[in-house]
This record gives structure tokens, sequence and C-alpha cells, in this order.
């Protein structure tokens, strides 16, 4: 065979990343179970590049150059093991199956297993930017064997992203599960930077008093500066939008119940299992999942609590300023907590994943590009130990700077009644790992008096346990 990659599996974005393989001059052999949409593709975009249109598994195995490189893009789930099931057979040794769909790292990890023990690299990748990425280069996060990104890597280079320093939005993230495994975080991750900008305008318009068509304008301020984003620039498109119908700001007549596909919550699932406190993506999976909970939100309507109080022009320039400063901290924050469980990831499955590089790729093509991951990926590359993005000097300098509008924001937010939960838990976060003592003290005391569960000492080696139920002498407990 003479194509350097083949893509099965020709729906929107396997379409969009074969027109990206071609268009970038490499041969892409093109196969889908249905005919019609192979056809459909090389008589739509046959002229944009080099493509080999397969209508069998056999003629499209055939198809591709040695090692073979071939890139399932199917719905994750059942699909993707149907798919690698009928393949499978028809690959040799050092062959490479590629899965760019949604798949959860657990999957990818026990595919990989299975596929390694037949000879053949299978390599989990994430994909972010959506239609529009997969078409014009999105940030890539492949997970699999060195050998395998060896073979691979290279071609993605092709079609990926570029930052703005002209990189490749691709790197190895990885051994079977990690790349799939980051891309899960970037979800959460971006679940939390929607949530936090979706505070944020709540509280210019509840506090402020701001109408849609004016925060459009402040998050189109805010975007020239440290919070230059893809998701502040397209939040100013989404609020300075007129409903054509009623002629009504767009914001206002959408029904206010958000969704989600899924990769929110396995972030925090996974977050979960690993230990480590992702509160600000949790709060943002729980807003959404509360905000579509509509019979309770209808029973509860009219329950007592303050309503916003109105600022005179000046005031509500001075806390629009705040709330700037107030969703700048949160961010850090929440990146804090999703590079944590990269990290965790990582030890827990023996991955040895770069952060500095994760940032790297994160800086274009995916829906959390930001100027912002530039400074992360310079926070990494000066420590690579760093333990948490908090400590790094600059990110800690800037919260310093931030942290007294941060707080009034909160706290006007809890005088005034407008939720808040995503900058309220980045702030908890914060206070609690900035603090000398936690009441967590009190807790192990008060599992030891219901559950004799032992407590340590910040005296003394060893577990202790108190007799609560008789004289309360001290015990040692090991
Ligand atoms: P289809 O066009 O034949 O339905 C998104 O659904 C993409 O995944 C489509 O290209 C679809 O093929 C393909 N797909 C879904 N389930 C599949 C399966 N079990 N086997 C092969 N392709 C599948």
């Amino acid at each position: 065979g003479t194509a350097r990659i083949g893509v099965t599996g020709l729906a929107v974005m396997g379409r969009n990343l074969a027109r990206n393989f071609a268009r970038n001059g490499l041969t892409v052999a093109v196969h889908n179970r249905t005919a019609s949409r192979t056809r459909a593709l090389v008589d739509d975009f046959g002229d944009e590049g080099s493509f080999v249109a397969c209508e069998s598994a056999e003629e499209f195995v055939a198809a591709l150059e040695r090692p073979r490189r071939l890139m399932i893009m199917v719905k994750a789930g059942d699909a993707t093991d149907a798919v690698i099931e009928e393949f499978a057979p028809l690959l040799e040794e050092g062959d490479i199956v590629i899965d760019g769909g949604n798949a959860h790292f657990a999957d990818t990890r026990r595919r990989e297993k299975a596929l390694r023990e037949r000879g053949i690299h299978f390599v989990g990748v994430g994909v972010s930017g959506g239609e529009e990425g997969a078409l014009n280069g999105p940030s890539i996060m492949p997970g699999g064997s060195a050998a395998s990104y060896e073979a691979l890597g290279p071609l993605l280079e092709r079609i990926a992203a570029r930052a703005p320093d002209g990189t490749p939005c691709v790197t190895h993230v990885g051994p079977d599960g990690a790349g799939h495994f980051v891309k899960m975080v970037h979800n959460g991750i971006e679940y939390a930077d929607m949530q936090l900008i979706a505070e944020a305008y709540h509280l210019l318009r509840a506090v402020a008093g701001y109408s849609p068509a004016r925060i459009a304008e402040t998050f189109r301020t805010w975007n020239t500066g440290r919070l230059d984003s893809y998701l502040i620039e397209i939040t100013a498109e989404v609020l300075a939008h007129t409903d054509a119908a009623t002629g009504e700001p767009f914001v206002d007549v959408v029904a206010d119940r958000a969704e989600q596909k899924g990769t929110g919550r396995w972030t925090v699932q996974t977050a979960l299992d690993l230990g480590v406190p992702v509160s600000g993506i949790a709060e943002a999976v729980f807003a959404r999942s509360l905000s579509g909970h509509a019979e309770l939100r209808e029973s509860s309507r009219g329950l007592p609590g303050p309503g916003p109080a109105a600022l005179d022009e000046e005031a509500a320039a001075r806390f629009a300023d705040r709330v700037e400063q107030a969703l700048y901290a949160s961010k850090i924050v929440s990146y804090t907590q999703g590079f944590h469980q990269v990290r965790a990831g990582s030890e827990e499955y023996g991955w040895e994943v770069d952060p500095g590089a994760v940032a790297a790729i994160w800086r274009a093509g995916c829906i959390i590009r930001a100027a912002f991951l530039d400074r992360i990926r310079e926070a990494y590359d000066t420590r690579p130990g760093l333990p948490s993005l908090l400590t790094d000097k600059l990110f800690r300098e800037e919260i310093a700077a931030a942290q007294d509008d941060w707080r009034e924001v909160v706290a006007t937010a809890a005088r005034q009644g407008v939720p808040t939960p995503g900058f309220s838990a980045a702030l908890a976060y914060y206070d609690a790992l900035r603090a000398d003592r936690l009441p967590a003290a009190l807790t192990q005391g008060q599992r030891d008096f219901f559950g004799a569960h032992t407590y340590r000492r910040t005296d003394r080696e060893g577990a202790f346990h108190t007799l609560w139920a008789g004289d309360r002498s001290e015990v040692a407990a090991d």
C-alpha cells in the first residue's frame, strides 16, 4: 500500500481529520462501514489532496504502507471495540491502531494491553478543537508506546494546530491511557473555565447592573489582557448576539439548563478515585447538574434571600475590575487542580507525563487555548518538579495582588445572594492550602470518638486512640 495513514469512520470528525491529513500532503486511505460516506468524501473534497477510497476492510488494510497506521474515528464505546475486532485479524506485528475518539482512559488501557499481546500498537489519542479544529489544526494528545509515537508523531505534527511560537500542538503524552486521560482533564478544566466565566457574567449582570451588550464589551477588554483566551472571546460573541425572533439578547431567550456529554463527570469521578481535590471542576459539573433540575428549581423559587443592590456607575466599574481579578485568581486555582490530577494520574499509572509539555500543546487548537497556558508551560519548564502551580513565583505574586478583590467579590456575592460556586470553591481551596492548621484535626478526633479510627499526634510518631467511653486516657494503637 501507499497510503501513509488510514481513517475509518467518516462522520464529521473523521472526515475532517482525513481532509486535514490530505491537505498536508499525506496520502490518506479512507473507509466507512457505510460506503456512501466514503464516496461522498472523495466526491466533495477529493481535489484537496490524495485519497484512496476503500470499500472493504481488506481493501483498506491493503492500501496502507507498513507499519500500517489505521485511525478509528467512530463513536466511543462498543463501536470502537467492534471496529478493533474487525481490523485486528487483518493486521501484522508492528502495525498501529489509533483511536481518535473520546474514549475513557480505562478503556484505552484495556485495549492497548489486549492489542499489545497480539503485537499491535494501540494509540489512544485525545483530539480537541471540535470539527473546526479537526479540519484546520487540533490539539492532539497521543498515548501509547514510544515506538508507535516514532512512527506516528511526525504525521500528527503535520496536522496539529501551531502554538504562537510555531511549535505543533502535539506531544507524546505517555504510555497507554495517558493521552485520553489528559484529554479528559482538559475537558474538566474547560468546564471549570466556562463556569467561572458564567459566574463573572452573572455578577456583572446582577450586581453591576450591566446589560449583556455591556458585558460583551467588558469581556472584549479583558480579552486583550491576561485573560486573553478563546472562551472569553466567544463569550463576548454570544453575549453581543441578539435573538432574531424577539429582538431580545440571545442569552435571555436560551433556556437556562446546561447539558453535558460526560467528560467533565469522568474527570471528577477519576479525581475522587485518585483522591485529588478538583473542587472547581466538581462545582462546574454540579452547577450544570443543578441548572437542569427544573422541578427542584421551580419548587425552590421564592425561598428567602437578599436581592442584588444596584450600584452607581462608578461603583459598578470598580466592581467589574474586581470581578476580573476574581476570575483570574480562580482560573489559576482551576488549572492548579487540573494539573494536580494530571500528576496524580501519571504517578498512579507510571506515565511520566511532562506537565509543561501538556500546557504547551493546549496553547492552540483546543477549547481552553489561551495566552495563560504559556505561563504554565514556563512555570513547569523553570521548575519541572513544581508541586503546585500556586507555588510558582509569578502565580503566587498575581494571586497576592488579586486576593483582596477576589475576597470582596465572593463576599459581595454571598451578601447579595448571587451563587458563585466556582469563585468560592477556588478561594476556599486557596485558603485551605495556605492554612497553618486545618480543622481536619477535629475531624480526626470525631472519627476516633465514634469509630476508634485512631489519630496521629503533632509531637510524637505512632497511632493513638483515646478511651472516650472510659477514663479518656490515651493508648498507643499500633
Ligand atoms: P456509518 O456511517 O456506517 O454509520 C459515527 O457514527 C461514525 O461511526 C460513522 O462513520 C459510523 O458509520 C461509524 N460507526 C458507528 N458504529 C460503527 C460500528 N459498529 N462499526 C463500524 N462503524 C461504525
